[in-house]
Parts: C-alpha cells; structure tokens; sequence
C-alpha cells in the first residue's frame, strides 16, 4: 500500500534544493531567522522520532496550546509525520475551556507554553495525560530539549486516507464544543485542489522562484494551519512568518511575496494604513480573504488603493475548503473570471454544494436556504458523539453547515446568514448559548441573550442584554470583568446591558433579531 500519510505528500513537493529557504521569520524586532528546507525535514523527523519514543497507543491525540512560532508548525507536521492526531487549542483559552478540551479528547500528549505548564499540566495529569512538555515561542521548551537528542531520520508513518489526522473542537447550535475529526485523505484532498485552483505554479514570484506567502494567521484554526500551510508546503512555496499579525509589517514584505491570506479584520487594518498603495502590493499576485464575511465597501476599497480584488472564499473546521472565487480563467473550472465582491464563489472541484429549504426539498435557483455540502474534504463525524454526527448529517450524506445562503443563476454562492447561533468576531466563532450559560450563573443574573453586532473592527462583535433579579443589582463592569476571568478574551461581550425585559414572542422565545435591531448602531 503507498503511503497516504499528508506528510508524506507535503514532504515529496519540497524542492530539490533542500538549502534553499523555506520560513523566514518577520516580526517587527524579531531576530528574524531563516529555516531551510532540510531544516524543516530534520526538525520534523527529530520531533516525530521523540513522539515516537513515548510508544503511544495508535490514534493518539497530542493536544497542542502554545504561541504561534515556526517550531510550533514543525509540531504540527512532526505529528502528521509521526502517524499521530493533532489537536490545536487556542491560546486565550482559559482554564475552565482547557479543562473540557482535554477530558473530551483525553490526549497521550499535551504540549503548552512554559508560563502556562503549572495549570495546564495539573489538568492534564488529573485528566490522565501521561506526558506534558512546554514550547515556547522563542525556540525553548522541554519539547525541543528532548527532541535535540532524538535523530534526524524518520519514516513517515503509513496512514491511510481515512486515518484521523487531527481533531478541531467547534461548536454547533447548543452545548458544548465537538471535536471535528478530519483525516489524511480530507485534509490532502482539499490541499491539493487549492494548489491548482489557486494557481501555485511557482511562476509568480518576484524572484522567478515562485509563489510567497506571508502567513500572518494563528495557527490553531483551518485557516493559518491547514489553508495557509499546506498551499505553502505543496508548492515549495517560502513562507514570511509573522507570529502576530502586525499591519504595517505585513505591507512592508509584500515587496518580497506572491500570495496573502487573511480574515476581513486583516484587510481592515491594512487599509488603516497610508503605507498601503499600489506600489507596494505591486509585487502581489493573490489576496485571498475568509473565516467571516467579507464586507463589500472593504472588497472596494482594497479594488482601490491596490488594484488588486480580494479572492473571497468560504470554508469551516468540519470541512476546510468548500467554495472560492475564481482565481483565473480555467474552463475545467467555472470558466468564469470575476471575483464577485459580497460572494464567496464557486464550490471547488470535487465539492457537491446544495441549498435546501427547512423540508429538506432544495430551494429554486436564487432563494435562500441551509447550504449542505458532500465531498472528500468533509469530515466524518464528531469525536465520541456519534447523534451529534448524526443530526448534521442528511440521509444521503451531505453535511448540514448551518449557514444560509443562495446559488445565483451563474452558479456564484452567496452565504446571507446562518441558522446556527453564531457570532463571528475578527474570524473567531463566539458561540452564545455558551457565554449565556456563564452570565446566567453570575450572582443577581435571571436571564441573558448575546447578540452579534456590526463592529468596523471585528466585523461583528457580541453584546449582552441582561434581566436582573427582583430586587439584585447587576453591574455590567462586574459581569465583564467576571467573564475575563473565565473566557478567552476574544468571546468577552464589548458591551453589556441591563434591562427589564427581553424582547420574546408568543412562544416565550426571546427575539434575537429585535435585539441586534435595537443595538446595531451602538459601534458603527
Ligand atoms: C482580539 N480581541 C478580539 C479579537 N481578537 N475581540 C473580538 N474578536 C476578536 N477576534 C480583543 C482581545 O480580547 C483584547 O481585548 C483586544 O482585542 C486585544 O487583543 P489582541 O490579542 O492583542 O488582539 P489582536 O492581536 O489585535 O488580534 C486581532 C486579530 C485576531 C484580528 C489579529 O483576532 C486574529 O488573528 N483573528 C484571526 C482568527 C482566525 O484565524 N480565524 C480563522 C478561523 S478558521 P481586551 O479587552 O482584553 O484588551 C475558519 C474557517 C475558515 O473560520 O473558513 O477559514
Ligand atoms: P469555523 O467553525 O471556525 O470553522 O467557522 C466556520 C464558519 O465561518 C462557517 O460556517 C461560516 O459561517 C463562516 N465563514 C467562513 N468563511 C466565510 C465567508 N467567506 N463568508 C461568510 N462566512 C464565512
């Protein structure tokens, strides 16, 4: 049987000058440092040699919560290597979240940053984790202390395409996160589709050698992990590496790349920036944008001030990649050339995409309904929750995304909302049903909803409505300084509120669109 190991397939397309550069690391102030190609092989093969080592069960999960560094992506692909399951976490999880991610996934590893090892390795090993180790995102660590002594020779572990590769917690409508299994087979497929769709051919590079990326995404989502990496690796393409995406820098390098990825609050930020001109994106050949809507005056205004159009595309954890706009003109594809601001284009080879009424019927060309998708980028279920599985899938096979949109008579996709309760706030999911739960449990709290706004920032950000009991006081200070201390920072509501009553209709449900109405002004 040939190896189906992703590894292996992002191994073969390296190039043949391993010497050559593969990462360089750019952050403002950073040491700036330089990663070959046989350096990205030898660190790989060390740390999968070291995973090795521990003699872990088959199947087993290294959960990852560290700092976005280069050494934290040679642990992700030393994992692949090593036939293991990645699990990215990320990093402004708190305890409380850390706590449920482990004891669901119950990882044989868990790796976090040094100044974090005291909590986290308390809940590992209460959970029953036999190894906890440290990787800081200035090359310390006890990761790579073991794994200097390990060798730098390692055959790829055979996998199959339906072996799990790694696990990306999510949430759906209720309830706590899922674990969304992908495998080798989901996550090379859709690798390989974007190479070529996306035209990586190695001709557009200012240097003649090819495409460039500056990976400026954390990288414990789909996007800067599996999107903006494997493009990367399976074309040979150098990548400038920003550990934390800093505008101005971004536009300084793009002298010296092809090819960016981002979410809109991304673009946002840029375009704050007078150093953006189409002088400097001359050089670009590709800006590809998605994770949350793409707002239409930021899809013109970057048509402005670069000459260039945003390539909006449209995936999720469950399935990587599932729509684009066209990159260039290819009759095997749509045949169509423009990117269509306000749509996130076509599905992508290999991709069935429908859109079906609340009846399960599909809707008429150009009406709205649940978008569902089929292909061999999705997923196969939920980790350890198989009606969970069940209930998001149809009888014949298409995954439920939960995001509502159309098809037009061109065969462009446009999302217009989602069924799922779901804020997207500069690209992170904020899952309400979640917050809400912590809120309600807050002293003097009877009840809350949390809504998604619109925010010139963040695209949309959450805002909490809240009754008081009879006769108790709530603070909207105390209920967000309450929640910092337990959520990441990016689910914290921008704004609360304390009100007598909510908006409800003859159910008793309460109206969350009369309370987005009512507060969407309050950040624009
Ligand atoms: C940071 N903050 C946010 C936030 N990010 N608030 C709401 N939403 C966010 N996304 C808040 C912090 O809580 C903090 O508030 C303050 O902003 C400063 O924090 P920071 O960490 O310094 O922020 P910054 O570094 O500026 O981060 C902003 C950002 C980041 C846009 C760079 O959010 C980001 O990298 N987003 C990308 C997310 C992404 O990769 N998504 C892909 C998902 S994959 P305070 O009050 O504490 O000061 C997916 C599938 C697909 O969806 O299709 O791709
Ligand atoms: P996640 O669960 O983090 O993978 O988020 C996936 C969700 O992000 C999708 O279900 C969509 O709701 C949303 N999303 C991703 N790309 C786009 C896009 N280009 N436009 C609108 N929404 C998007």
């Amino acid at each position: 049987m040939s190896n189906l190991n992703l590894f292996s397939a992002l191994r073969a397309a390296f190039p043949a000058d391993l010497d050559a550069i593969a990462v360089e690391t750019a952050d403002a102030g950073g040491p700036g440092l330089c990663y070959s190609w046989r350096d990205l092989d030898r660190a790989t093969a060390m740390m999968a040699n070291m995973l090795a080592s521990l003699e872990l069960p088959e199947g087993s999960r290294v959960a990852v919560q560290v700092e976005k560094s280069v050494e934290a992506m040679l642990l992700y692909l030393a994992t692949l290597r090593a036939g293991y399951v990645f699990l990215p976490l990320n990093t402004a999880y708190q305890s409380a979240e850390i706590e449920y991610f482990i004891g669901n996934a119950e990882p044989a590893v868990v790796i976090c940053s040094p100044k974090n090892f005291g909590w986290v390795s308390q809940i590992a090993f209460t959970a029953g984790t036999k190894h906890v180790f440290t990787l800081g995102d200035d090359r310390t660590g006890s990761l790579l202390e073991r794994a200097a002594h390990c060798s730098d020779l390692h055959t790829p572990a055979v996998k199959d395409n339906d072996d799990l590769a790694a696990i990306l917690y999510t949430s759906g409508t209720t309830g706590r996160s899922k674990g969304a299994m992908l495998t080798h087979g989901n996550m090379r497929s859709n690798a390989v589709v974007l190479k070529d769709y996306w035209g990586w051919t190695g001709t557009g590079g200012p240097d003649g050698r090819g495409d460039v990326l500056i990976h400026a995404l954390p990288i414990f989502h789909v996007h800067g992990l599996f999107v903006a990496i494997h493009a990367a690796l399976l074309n040979g393409s150098k990548m400038i590496w920003l550990n934390r995406f800093d505008p101005r820098t971004v536009i300084s390098r793009m002298r010296e790349a092809t090819v960016f990825m981002g979410v809109p609050t991304l673009y946002v930020r840029m375009l704050a920036e007078p150093a953006l001109t189409r002088e400097a994106a001359q050089g670009m050949r590709l800006f590809i944008s998605g994770s949350a809507p793409l707002l239409i005056e930021t899809f013109t205004e970057w048509q402005q001030r670069t000459g260039h159009t945003i390539l909006e595309r449209y995936g999720m954890s469950e399935t990587i990649m599932l729509t684009s706009n066209p990159c260039h003109a290819d009759a095997r594809y749509s045949g169509q050339t423009e990117r269509r601001g306000g749509t996130v284009g076509f599905p992508l080879p290999g991709v069935s995409l429908r859109v079906q009424d609340d009846a399960g019927q599909p809707v008429p060309l150009g009406e709205i309904g649940g978008i569902q998708v089929k292909g061999p980028n999705v997923f196969g279920g939920y980790w350890r929750m198989p009606e969970k599985t069940a209930e998001e899938f149809t009888a014949d096979g298409f995954f439920k995304t939960g995001d509502v949109g159309r098809i037009d008579e061109r065969g462009y996709v446009t999302i217009v909302g989602r069924s799922k309760d779901l804020i997207i706030s500069g690209g992170y999911n904020v899952y309400p049903a979640e917050i809400e739960g912590y809120i309600n449990e807050l002293p003097g709290v009877a009840e809350s909803a949390l809504v998604g706004v619109p925010h010139p920032d963040f695209g949309e950000v959450g805002v909490a409505v809240m009754i008081a009991k009879p006769g108790a006081t709530v603070r909207p200070e105390a209920v967000i300084a309450e929640l910092k201390a337990k959520l990441a920072n990016f689910k914290i509501p921008k704004r609360c509120f304390v009100v007598s009553e909510l908006p409800r209709n003859t159910m008793g449900k309460v109206q969350k669109n009369l309370l987005r109405d009512q507060y969407a002004k309050l950040f624009t």
